[in-house]
């Protein structure tokens, strides 16, 4: 049987959601998104591992970590998206879906947020949705690994 559990990451700085910058991030916090991806992925019969860090090393491990025990990685990388080759290479390394979420329109702020280093080793991208992104992205992830 295959393993029925997620990977959420959420990466540097998204600890202060709802507390700092509601005018980019709304005000729901990291704990509402946990609870929100771990709702949204009942549905389906799947549970969540969620971990957030600030320490990217910290991230490479839990990714690694997934590969025996999780059936695909929900991912905000926050800005590490931007400048971590190292993030793409532990994501491209483990083979499993990637979904990669931003709560923010990257493409409608500064230029240094258009590129992506994990876009291509993700198979499902949802931007500037919101909080709300998470469970759009957590659906999407499922309904690629079928049953
Ligand atoms: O829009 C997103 O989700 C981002 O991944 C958020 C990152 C940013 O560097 C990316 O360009 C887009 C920043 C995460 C920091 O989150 C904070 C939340 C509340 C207050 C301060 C920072």
């Amino acid at each position: 049987m295959s393993t029925r559990r997620l990977l959420l990451v959420n990466g540097p700085n998204l600890n202060l959601l709802g507390i700092r910058e509601p005018e980019v991030y709304g005000t729901e916090t990291l704990a509402d998104v946990e609870a929100l991806v771990a709702r949204t992925a009942a549905e389906s019969g799947y549970e969540v591992r969620a971990v957030q860090s600030n320490h990217e090393g910290v991230l490479i491990d839990v990714i690694h970590a997934a590969r025996t025990d999780c059936a695909g990685i929900v991912i905000n990388p926050g800005g590490l998206t931007h400048t971590s080759v190292v993030l793409r290479d532990a994501l491209a390394g483990v083979a499993l879906p990637v979904a990669e979420v931003h709560i923010s329109d990257v493409m409608a702020r500064e230029t240094f947020r258009h590129h992506s280093y994990i876009a291509d080793v993700a198979v499902v991208h949802v931007v500037g949705r919101g909080v709300a992104g998470y469970a759009e992205a957590t659906r999407a992830l499922v309904a690629r690994l079928g049953d």
